[in-house]
C-alpha cells in the first residue's frame, strides 16, 4: 500500500486528489489547519471513525508555516508521495496579505522540500509542488508560436501570489536538479467544480445565478468581465497531478484544456443553464446584464431587470488578461484526457448551486467579496 501526504486537503483539490487516491488504494494523510470552526466540509464524507482498525485516511494538525511540524508530521507518515497543495490561493486577496502569502505559497514549499532532505528521504519520497499558470502573468510576447503558454514559455507573475509560487516552482526544479529528487511542478491552469471556494469568479457566478433565478438574489457584481481564462474541471486535474508523480524520470507539466472564455461568457453560459437569456450593455465600470428572456416558469423573472453589475473594487491591481495553455505535452507523455468540458463544468455548478439555494440559502452569499 502507498501512502501519500497532501497539504491543503481541506481545499477544492485536496479534497479531489484524497478521493482518487483512496480509490486507488492508498492510505492518505491530511494536514489540516487548527480552526476556530469546522473547515472540513470537502472531506467529511470521507472521515473513518479514528477508533476503527483499519483506518486508511489520517488528518494531522498542522500549517506550511511551522517547519518544526512539518518534519514531524513527514517523520511519522514516512509518505511515498507529497502533494503540496496548501497555499493561500486567492490571487486579489494576495495583494492584502503579500508577506503571509510568500511565508505559506513560497516559504512553505521550501520547508516541504527540506523536510523530506533532512529525513533522508530523498530517495523514497516523491513530491508534487502546486504550480499554476499565474506564472506566465498573462504577457501576449511571451505566448508560443502556436499562441499557448507551454512548459517553455517565460514567466512574468502579476501579483504577490504569482510571486511567491514562483518561488515555489524554482526551489522545486532547483531541489531536483540539486539533490537528484523527485520533485515536479504541475502547472495548472484554472480547474473549477461545485467545491471551489465562493470567492473565485466561477463559483461567485454559478452561486449568484442560483440565487437570483430563485428570487433570493437581486445582483451580481463583478470586477474585470473581459479577463480570459483557461477553465477545466478540478476532478479531471487532480488525475494528471497523480500521473505527473507515476512517471520514470521527474518532469514538470501544462495541465490545461486549450480553451480560453471570458469572464462575460462564463456569465452568460451560467445564466442560460437556468434558462435565462442575457444582454450586456455599456462598458467597463458602466457595463450591466440584463434579462432579456427567461424560459423556465419555475423562475418569476422580470424581462429587462438588470442582473450583473460591475463593481470596481474587485479590479485588481495589476491583472492577467488572457491565459490559455498548451496540454499537448501531458496528453502524449502522461496519457492525460479531461472527461469534462466547460458545457458539462458550468452544468455541473449551476446544477449543484440550485440545490444548496434551494435547501439552505445564506443571505451573506449576496454579499460575497471576492
Ligand atoms: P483552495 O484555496 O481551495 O485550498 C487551499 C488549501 O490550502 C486549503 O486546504 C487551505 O486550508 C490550505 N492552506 C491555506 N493556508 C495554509 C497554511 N498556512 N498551511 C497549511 N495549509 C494551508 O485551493 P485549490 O484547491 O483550488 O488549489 C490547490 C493548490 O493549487 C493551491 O496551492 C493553489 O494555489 C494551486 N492552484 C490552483 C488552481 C486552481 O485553479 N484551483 C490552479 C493552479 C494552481 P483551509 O481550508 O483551512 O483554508
Ligand atoms: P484567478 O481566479 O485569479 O485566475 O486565480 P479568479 O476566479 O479569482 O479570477 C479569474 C478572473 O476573473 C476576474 N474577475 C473576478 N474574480 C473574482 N475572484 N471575483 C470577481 O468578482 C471577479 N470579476 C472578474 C479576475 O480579475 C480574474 O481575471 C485562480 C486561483 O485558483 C489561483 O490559486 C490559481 O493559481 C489560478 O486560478 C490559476
Amino acid at each position: 500500500m502507498k501512502t501519500a501526504l497532501i497539504t491543503g486537503i481541506t481545499g477544492q483539490d485536496g479534497s479531489y486528489l484524497a478521493e482518487l487516491l483512496l480509490e486507488k488504494g492508498y492510505m492518505v494523510h491530511g494536514i489540516k489547519r487548527r480552526a476556530s470552526s469546522f473547515n472540513t466540509a470537502r472531506i467529511d464524507h470521507l472521515y473513518i471513525d479514528q477508533h476503527e482498525k483499519h483506518v486508511n485516511f489520517k488528518l494531522h494538525y498542522g500549517d506550511l508555516t511551522d517547519s518544526t511540524n512539518i518534519i514531524r508530521i513527514i517523520q511519522e507518515v514516512q509518505p511515498d508521495e507529497i502533494y503540496n497543495l496548501g497555499a493561500m490561493s486567492h490571487v486579489k486577496v494576495s495583494f492584502d496579505s503579500p508577506e503571509y502569502v510568500a511565508n505559506v505559497d513560497g516559504m512553505g514549499t521550501l520547508r516541504i522540500l527540506e523536510a523530506v532532505r533532512i529525513l533522508g528521504l530523498i530517495e523514497k519520497t516523491r513530491i508534487y509542488q502546486a504550480s499554476t499558470s499565474e506564472l506566465y502573468g498573462g504577457l501576449e510576447e511571451n505566448k508560443n508560436a502556436a499562441g499557448f503558454y507551454d512548459e517553455n514559455s517565460p514567466f512574468y507573475p502579476r501579483s504577490p501570489y504569482g510571486v511567491a509560487k514562483i518561488y515555489g516552482f524554482w526551489i522545486t526544479k532547483n531541489y531536483r536538479e540539486a539533490y537528484g529528487m523527485y520533485a515536479c511542478n504541475g502547472i495548472l491552469f484554472n480547474h473549477e467544480s461545485p467545491r471551489r471556494g465562493e470567492t473565485f469568479v466561477t463559483r461567485k457566478i454559478t452561486m449568484a445565478t442560483a440565487a437570483i433565478a430563485l428570487g433570493k438574489q437581486d445582483c451580481l457584481y463583478l470586477g474585470n468581465m473581459n479577463a480570459l481564462r483557461d477553465w477545466g474541471h478540478a476532478k479531471d486535474y487532480v488525475e494528471a497531478m497523480w500521473r505527473i508523480l507515476q512517471q520514470e524520470k521527474p518532469e514538470d507539466f501544462v495541465i490545461a484544456t486549450g480553451v480560453t472564455t471570458s469572464v462575460r461568457d462564463f456569465v452568460r453560459y451560467a445564466f442560460k443553464e437556468v434558462g435565462i437569456e442575457l444582454a450586456f450593455e455599456g462598458e467597463g465600470e458602466e457595463e450591466v446584464a440584463k434579462i432579456v428572456s427567461c424560459s423556465k416558469q419555475e423562475f418569476q423573472l422580470e424581462v429587462g431587470k438588470v442582473v450583473v453589475q460591475v463593481d470596481p473594487r474587485y479590479y485588481r491591481p495589476t491583472e492577467v488578461d488572457l491565459l490559455i495553455g498548451d496540454p499537448t505535452k501531458s496528453k502524449t507523455q502522461l496519457g492525460w484526457k479531461p472527461q469534462y468540458d466547460l458545457g458539462g463544468l458550468v452544468s455541473e455548478m449551476v446544477t449543484s448551486d440550485v440545490e444548496i439555494v434551494k435547501k439552505n440559502f445564506n443571505a451573506q452569499w449576496e454579499h460575497i467579496v471576492g
